[in-house]
């Protein structure tokens, strides 16, 4: 028998065990999920195989539409087995965190800005999807969150092609009800359940293009839309009513 399932509980244990320096108390005040993400992925590098540095941004500036705040980029990339420097910019005056929960052990990078810090991390060797996220109490929801995609990545975002080299554009499904219709600046506003690997459940004003796909519609009516995800565009709408 494996004893793996006996090195995560005891990995649960001591997380939940131990008294509270910053990263445990992170653990407990975030509940029960990311302890489920530390089973998920196991300690299972032993000696990097690589090394890369990656650059993000975080503030108010990278902020979309709808949203306060943002990283930039929001999708970074990594090979399995490799060690990783994040070199993170807070451009706020504000503390901002980049949290990810789903390696073992997690990484956080918390700090007031402007100023910038880098860390450390192993990636697992596995593919495997990452999601990441400012721990300060709102801000993911506010804008801050995005994906560390290890080797291939996970099935979540197995169709979306690599950043830079894909000739197509990145277009996504969402549905969700319909809020506003603003036809002076050919925006919808849609409150939309979580588009996956693009945009977390929320009430968002999207530019819609061509105008046209607006006509017909009215608050209240439920509907599928497809996003050009580089441009933040909808470029199709189904009322789902029909
Ligand atoms: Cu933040």
């Amino acid at each position: 028998m494996s004893n793996a399932p006996i090195r995560s509980l005891v990995g649960a244990l001591i997380l939940i065990g131990l008294g509270p320096t910053p990263v445990e108390s992170q653990v407990r005040t975030s509940g029960k999920s990311v302890l489920d993400a530390h089973r998920i992925v196991a300690t299972s590098c032993v000696e990097p195989r690589s090394f890369r540095r990656i650059h993000i941004k975080g503030g108010r500036k990278f902020a979309r539409e709808g949203e306060v705040f943002g990283f930039e980029p929001r999708v970074i990339r990594a090979e399995p087995c490799e060690e990783v420097e994040i070199v993170l910019e807070n451009t706020d005056s504000v503390r901002h965190a980049l949290m990810l929960p789903g390696l073992s052990p997690m990484f956080l990078l918390e700090f007031s800005g402007p100023q910038t810090r880098r860390f450390r991390f192993v990636t697992p060797d596995e593919n495997i999807t990452l999601d990441f996220h400012c721990h300060v109490p709102g801000h993911e929801k506010m804008g801050m969150f995005g994906q560390l995609i290890v080797g291939r990545g996970g099935e979540a975002v197995a169709a979306v092609p690599a950043e830079g080299t894909a000739t197509a554009n990145r277009l996504y499904e969402g549905v969700g009800i319909v809020i506003a219709i603003d036809s002076r600046r050919s925006q919808l506003v849609v409150d939309h359940e979580e588009i996956k690997g693009f945009m977390a459940a929320m009430i968002m004003g999207y530019k819609v293009a061509p105008a046209s796909l607006l006509r017909g519609l009215e608050a209240g009516r439920r509907v599928r839309f497809t996003i050009d995800a580089d441009k933040e565009v909808i470029v199709k709408i189904i009322s789902s009513d029909e």
